[in-house]
């Protein structure tokens, strides 16, 4: 678990955390200078009966509260430090109004420096700070008197920081690896190391993690908790990794290590949006805000719902961001004004890869499985990428199925579809092939490629939706055409007189058969229909086309190839004059049919002409 200090400047925080630690977490030499924290400090803290907590010691200065922001965030505990001279100061609100925001659970409240003050003094500034409290995580929390001058109350702070860890203890569930860095540096002898605190699921020693948003991977090279070397680390420790394969000077707080495929950078969000009552104005398209996620921040634009964010209201809206930062659905947010330097509302993430113009969704049931349900709505026939599902719906992997299961869908492949697509695909498909048999009823159906790219849908998905009808009976798929059952191609009475003249006509032409368009005017038919008719002719086994527009009567061919398969010996290349003696062809038709025996597998051409190829089970139409 980790405890997160929270408080105004000087209100002694880090001293506290140095009587409760033993560490000073004001390591730099700033910090040392000015006697302030301006950086995050870490200690860890062993509790009875708890074990051991990391704590995030944060500044109070107003100028980092953006600092305070990266440290709360990922805190299960808080520990809001209130010197008893001076009581509630504006960050002691703020500083609230973020634990608030990043709806940190609870913690414990030390009213410390009670050394300065007297018992009246106290009990007016308790008074005060229970006031404050209201509304927030602490507001029931217990509040402690102490100073770290004096030891007063120290062994009391412990006993209620050990029993507030008990009261929520993290749920650790199995579920992806994140760890937001807040501190990247090198070692010597070591490399680089970064610094978390582990967000969700756990890492090992020799893993392989992805650095986002650059999007590297890199490699586990050691790993600590609480300054010892581990094996592991999981969710609510904080972690220092040693990394193989990083530049340190690319790695800064705000980086994310993330382990899996459901992960990647996110510059459109959707999210519910509260502001808070003090902010100084409506929050409009056009305000520039900061968006602080995990330990990262970056600049962002807002539209709410119905326009303007007011203060004090809570909407869902979209939120545009000048750069890349990671994000889960759930996730919770700070969103702060830069001048003046000021907290001003946050939210939670509700869709974390929302399309460019994303419309913000109107806060109803949050449920994963409503949410589920919006974004099936809106992903359309690409659908959504199941791998991407547990950060989408923002629950573990192993939770997803359940979720899926509450859902009318359809999964295609890496794909997970509305079900209602699957049926408007087969009635779009259902359609199509209905109207190609009534434009070509010669041909056996649609080509089953012509159809899979006239349904909106990637061909993937148009391939299922067409295999689903074909297993249903509602079409069948032959040779790459798809047809209804029963429909099979039927001459019309002129077509059939057109079949018998063309039969007659290529009879009488023998082996030097003249082309389609040859024939057009003296069989007295449309070029279209004559040709529909050879193909379905060709199909059904009385024609074989040479050449694309040159058919001869199977009969022919069959005579023609049984004359040089006898002709030809075997293993002997002919030239084609040898050739035309054999099958006594003039020129003009000798290669063209010399090619299709070359297709046809007949022969094979070679550089000393062609050779005869043994009959298989190819035939020859
Ligand atoms: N008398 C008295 N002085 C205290 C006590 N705790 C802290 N101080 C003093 O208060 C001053 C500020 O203490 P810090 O612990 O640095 O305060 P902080 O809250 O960490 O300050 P920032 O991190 O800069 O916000 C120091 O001079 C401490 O010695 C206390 O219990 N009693
Ligand atoms: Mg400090």
């Amino acid at each position: 678990m980790i405890l997160g200090t929270a408080g105004h400047i000087d209100h002694g925080k880090t001293t506290l955390v140095r009587a409760l630690t033993g560490v000073d977490t004001d390591r730099l030499p700033e910090e040392k200078r000015r006697g302030i924290t301006i950086d995050l400090g870490f200690a860890p803290l062993t509790l009875d009966g708890v074990g051991t907590l990391g704590v995030v010691d944060v500044p109070g200065h107003e100028a980092f509260v953006r600092t305070m922001v990266a440290g709360a965030t990922g805190i299960d505990l808080a520990l809001l430090v209130i010197a008893a001279d001076e009581g509630v100061m504006p960050q002691t609100r703020e500083h609230l109004a973020v634990l608030s925001l990043l709806a940190v659970r609870g913690g414990v409240v030390a009213l410390t420096k009670c050394d300065l003050v007297d018992e009246e003094w106290l009990a007016l500034v308790e008074d005060d700070v229970r006031t404050a409290l209201a509304g927030s995580p602490l507001a029931t929390s217990p509040i402690l008197r102490v100073s770290a001058v004096s030891g007063a109350g120290m062994r009391d702070l412990r006993a209620a920081l050990a029993a507030e860890a008990l009261r929520a203890p993290r749920q650790v569930e199995d579920d992806l690896f994140r760890l937001p860095v807040d501190r990247a540096f090198s070692v010597r002898g070591t490399g680089s190391v970064v610094t978390g605190t582990v967000w969700s699921g756990t890492l090992a020693r020799d893993a392989s993690l992805r650095l986002l948003p650059a999007d590297e991977v890199v490699r586990v090279r050691g790993l600590q908790a609480h300054g010892r070397a581990v094996d592991r680390v999981g969710s609510g420790e904080r972690a220092a990794i040693a990394l193989q394969g990083v530049d340190i000077e690319r790695v800064a707080r705000g980086t994310v290590l993330v382990q899996g495929d459901a992960w990647r950078p996110s510059r459109v969000l959707r999210a519910d949006v509260t502001l808070l009552p003090t902010a100084p104005s409506a929050l409009g398209p056009r305000r520039r805000v900061r968006l602080h996620l995990g330990t990262s921040d970056v600049e962002a634009r807002l539209v709410g719902l119905s326009g303007a964010v007011e203060p004090g209201s809570s909407t869902s809206a979209r939120i545009v961001l000048d750069a890349p930062i990671v994000a889960r659905t759930g996730d919770r947010f700070v969103l702060r004004e830069a001048s003046p330097a000021r907290t001003i509302g946050g939210g939670v993430i509700i869709d974390p890869f929302a399309p460019p113009r994303a419309r913000p969704w109107p806060i109803e049931a949050r449920t994963p499985s409503a949410l589920l349900a919006l974004l099936l709505r809106e992903a359309g026939a690409p659908g959504l990428v199941v791998a991407e599902l547990p950060v989408r719906l923002g629950v573990p992997p192993a939770r997803v199925a359940d979720v899926v299961a509450s859902r009318a869908t359809w999964r295609v492949g890496q794909r997970l579809l509305d079900a209602t697509l699957r049926d408007a695909l087969a009635a779009d498909a259902l359609r199509l092939v209905e109207a190609y048999h009534a434009e070509h009823p010669l041909e056996p159906g649609a080509p089953q490629q012509w159809l899979r790219s006239r349904l909106a849908a990637p061909e993937e998905v148009a391939s299922a939706a067409l295999a689903g009808l074909e297993s249903n009976g509602a079409v069948v798929a032959e040779q790459g055409a798809v047809h209804l059952p029963g429909f099979s191609p039927r001459l019309s009475a002129d077509e059939e007189s057109l079949r018998d003249r063309l039969l007659a006509a290529l009879d009488s032409a023998g082996h030097e058969a003249p082309t389609l368009d040859e024939m057009v005017a003296a069989l007295g038919a449309s070029p279209a229909s004559l040709a529909a008719v050879a193909r379905l002719l060709a199909r059904d086994g009385a024609l074989v086309a040479v050449e694309p527009a040159r058919y001869y009567r199977t009969v022919v061919v069959q005579e023609l190839v049984g004359r040089l398969r006898a002709g030809m010996t075997s293993d002997v290349g002919y030239g084609p004059s040898e050739l035309r003696e054999l099958l006594g062809f003039s020129r003009k038709f000798l290669i063209p049919f010399l090619e299709y025996c070359d297709r046809a597998g007949i022969t094979r051409r070679d550089g000393e002409g062609r050779r005869r190829l043994a009959p298989d089970a190819r035939s020859i139409s």
